[in-house]
């Protein structure tokens, strides 16, 4: 077998190829995935002020995020978010909830530059 210097680029060239490919969901992932929060998802908690805390995968861009509270009535309410115990970290607090349901919709900015949203419905109940 007689391979030229050319043919052996051409092979490394594409065992990179098939090593990115591989390689490129474990990237695509990096994007923010909510992993914890407080109050968890459809908990109950006592009223009247409740701290929020939501735990991502990654580091998120708090400046870029944005929390929204949708009361009982679906009234939106934007909270102001007031810091991250880590860098994977987002805290804010609801005051004055009068029992009922509630949602708490995020929306986060994460290190790979994609915003991903959810929400995080939970009760409050008199204390
Ligand atoms: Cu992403």
């Amino acid at each position: 077998m007689n391979m030229s210097p050319g043919h052996w680029v051409r092979v490394v060239f594409l065992f990179l190829a098939v090593a990115v490919s591989l390689l490129s969901p474990a990237f695509s992932v990096a994007h923010a995935v909510l992993l914890e929060s407080s109050p968890a998802l459809k908990s109950s908690v006592s009223g009247p002020d409740v701290p929020l805390k939501l735990r991502f995968n990654v580091r998120i861009d708090a400046a870029r995020s944005r929390l929204t509270l949708v009361d009982p009535e679906g009234t939106l309410q934007t909270l102001k978010i007031q810091g991250q115990d880590g860098p994977d970290t987002l805290s804010s607090a609801a005051k004055g909830l009068r029992p009922g349901t509630y949602r708490l919709r995020w929306q986060v900015l994460a290190s790979d530059g994609h915003i991903t949203r959810g929400e995080i419905p939970f009760t409050v109940v008199k204390s």
